[in-house]
C-alpha cells in the first residue's frame, strides 16, 4: 500500500484493535483507493481518508424494556452516524444478537459510499441492537421498539438522519418504530423509511434491494454478452433481499435452487416457483418460520443442516450465478474455491460485505464477475431516498414510477462504477470501480465543506 493509506489503515487497527469488521471495510476501500491517492494529494493534505475513517458522532445506548412475564430486560442501541457531507445520515436499524460496534461501523462506513453511488442526497448511517427478535411476540417486539425510539428520536429527523430497515427490521418493525417517534415528538414526518404504504411508505422499497441487486447484476452481464434468462441461481438467506431476489430472477427466466437461514439449506433442483416463493414469503414473514419447513412441505427437495465449523453448503451447488443475501462473511476461502469449482461465473453481493478479503481475492483471481455490495445493493437506500422525497413532496408515486427509477439508479451506477474500473484500475474490477466512484463525490464535498 501507499504510505498514505497505509498510515490511515495503521491508525484503525491501533485505535480499533478489537473492531474486525471494520477494519476489514476499511481495509478494502483502502486497497482501491491506493490506486488514485497518488493523484489526489489535496486528499491527503486535507486528511480526507481520515477522516472518513472516524464516525462524525456514534450514539450508544441502553434500551429496557418488559418481556412477557414481566421481567425487565437490558439490550444496547447503537446509532453511528459516520457521514453527513452530502445529505442526511441515512442507513438502516438491524436487530440481532451479534450486533457490536465493530459491525454498527463497518455498516455505517460502507452505507457512505454506497448511498453515493446512488446519485441522491443521502449521507452514512447504521444503527441497531443486540436484541433478538426471534422467538419474541409481537408485543415483546413493539416494546423493545417503543424503548429504542424513546432514546433514539432526539438524534433523527427527516433533514439529520432517517434510519429504515435492515437485518431482523421490515414492516413490522418500521411501523412500531415510527408509531412511537409520532407519539413523543407529535410531528408525522419522513423520519423512517420503508414505512407502510397506509402511513408514507414507498411502493417497492419491500423489492427494492433484491430487485436493484438483479438489475444491476444484469447491466453487468449485458456487457459481457452474457444472459440470466435460462440459468441457474444460488441465493443464500431466505428474508427480505432474498426473497424479492428469487421473485426478479424468476421474471426474468433464470432458476432459483437454494435459499437458506441460520440453521440451514433448502435445495430444490426443480426451482424454487413463484408459488414456492409465495409460501417462503409467508412462512418467513408472517408465520416466522424456518426455511427447514420447505423442504417438510415439497417433495425432492433436500434439506441440509448448517454446520458453523464446515464450508457453506449454499456455496458447493453447481449453478451459474450466485447472490448471497444474507449477512456479513457468508463467503470465505473454502466457499470461494467451491464457487468457482462449480463454475459459477458471477457473484451478485446482496448482503453487505458477504466476501471475505480472500475469498474475494479467489473469485476476481478466477474470472468471477463481482458486483460489490455497494453497488449490488445500493437499490433499497435508493428506494428509500425516493420515499423520502415523495414524504417531502407529499405524494405517493406509482409503481411503475418507483421501480422506472429504481433502474435507471442502478443502471446509472453500473455505468459509473464499470468507467471508473476502466480509468483508474482494470476492465470489470467493479470492486475497485465502486469504491473509487463512491469516494469521489463524497471526497469533494468533504473538501469543499471545510475542517469538519
Ligand atoms: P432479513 O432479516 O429479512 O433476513 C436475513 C436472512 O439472513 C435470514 O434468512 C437470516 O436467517 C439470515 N441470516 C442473518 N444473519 C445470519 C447469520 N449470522 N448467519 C446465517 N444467516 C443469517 O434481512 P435482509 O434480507 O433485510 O438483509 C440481508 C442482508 O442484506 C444483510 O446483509 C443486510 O445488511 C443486507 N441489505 C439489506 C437491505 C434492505 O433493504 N433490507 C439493503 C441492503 C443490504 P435467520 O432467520 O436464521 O437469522
Ligand atoms: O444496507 C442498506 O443499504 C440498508 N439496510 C437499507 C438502508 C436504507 O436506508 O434504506
Amino acid at each position: 500500500m501507499h504510505d498514505v493509506t497505509e498510515r490511515v489503515y495503521e491508525h484503525v487497527l491501533k485505535t480499533d484493535p478489537d473492531q474486525k469488521e471494520f477494519q476489514q471495510a476499511v481495509y478494502t476501500f483502502l486497497q482501491s483507493i491506493d490506486k488514485i491517492i497518488e493523484e489526489l494529494p489535496e486528499v491527503t493534505y486535507h486528511k480526507v481518508l481520515e477522516r472518513m475513517t472516524e464516525p462524525e458522532r456514534t450514539i450508544m445506548f441502553r434500551v429496557p424494556w418488559i418481556d412477557d412475564e414481566g421481567r425487565l430486560q437490558i439490550n444496547r442501541g447503537y446509532r453511528v452516524e459516520m457521514s453527513s457531507a452530502i445529505g442526511p445520515y441515512k442507513g438502516g436499524l438491524r436487530l440481532h444478537p451479534s450486533v457490536n460496534l465493530s459491525i454498527m461501523k463497518f455498516l455505517a462506513f460502507e452505507q457512505v459510499f454506497k448511498n453515493s453511488l446512488t446519485g441522491l442526497p443521502m449521507g452514512g448511517g447504521k444503527g441497531g441492537s443486540d436484541f433478538n427478535p426471534k422467538g419474541k411476540s409481537d408485543a415483546e417486539v413493539m416494546r423493545f421498539c417503543q424503548s429504542f425510539m424513546t432514546e433514539l428520536y432526539r438524534h433523527i429527523g427527516p433533514d439529520t438522519d432517517v434510519p429504515a430497515g435492515d437485518i431482523g427490521v421490515g414492516g413490522r418493525e418500521i411501523g412500531y418504530l415510527f408509531g412511537q417517534y409520532k407519539r413523543i415528538t407529535n410531528t408525522f414526518t419522513g423520519i423512517l423509511t420503508g414505512k407502510g404504504m397506509d402511513f408514507g411508505g414507498s411502493n417497492i422499497r419491500p423489492e427494492a434491494t433484491g430487485y436493484g441487486l438483479v438489475y444491476l447484476s444484469e447491466a453487468i452481464l449485458r456487457g459481457e454478452k452474457m444472459e440470466l434468462a435460462g440459468k441457474t441461481c444460488l441465493v443464500s438467506g431466505s428474508g427480505n433481499v432474498a426473497q424479492y431476489t428469487v421473485e426478479k430472477l424468476n421474471e426474468l427466466g433464470a432458476k432459483v435452487v437454494t435459499l437458506s437461514d441460520s440453521s440451514g439449506m433448502i435445495y430444490d433442483e426443480s426451482g424454487i416457483s413463484p408459488e414456492k416463493l409465495r409460501y417462503v414469503m409467508n412462512l418467513k414473514n408472517v408465520k416466522r418460520g424456518r426455511i427447514k419447513e420447505y423442504a417438510e412441505k415439497y417433495s425432492g427437495v433436500e434439506y441440509i443442516a448448517r454446520n458453523p465449523e464446515e464450508p457453506n453448503p449454499v456455496w458447493n451447488i453447481k449453478a451459474d450465478y450466485a447472490f448471497p443475501c444474507a449477512t456479513q462473511n457468508e463467503i470465505l476461502k473454502a466457499d470461494a474455491e467451491n464457487l468457482v469449482k462449480n463454475g459459477i461465473k458471477l457473484v451478485g453481493e446482496g448482503a453487505n460485505m458477504p466476501c471475505s478479503v480472500e475469498a474475494e481475492k479467489i473469485l476476481m483471481g478466477n474470472g468471477v464477475l463481482l458486483a460489490p455490495a455497494k453497488a449490488a445493493n445500493a437499490g433499497g437506500v435508493a428506494v428509500s431516498g425516493l420515499e423520502m422525497a415523495q414524504n417531502s413532496a407529499r405524494m405517493t408515486w406509482s409503481r411503475e414510477k418507483v421501480d422506472q427509477e429504481l433502474r435507471n439508479i442502478m443502471n446509472n451506477i453500473y455505468k459509473n462504477i464499470s468507467e471508473a474500473a476502466e480509468k483508474y484500475s482494470e476492465k470489470n474490477n467493479f470492486v475497485d470501480g465502486a469504491n473509487i466512484a463512491g469516494f469521489m463525490k463524497v471526497s469533494r464535498a468533504m473538501l469543499a465543506e471545510g475542517y469538519v
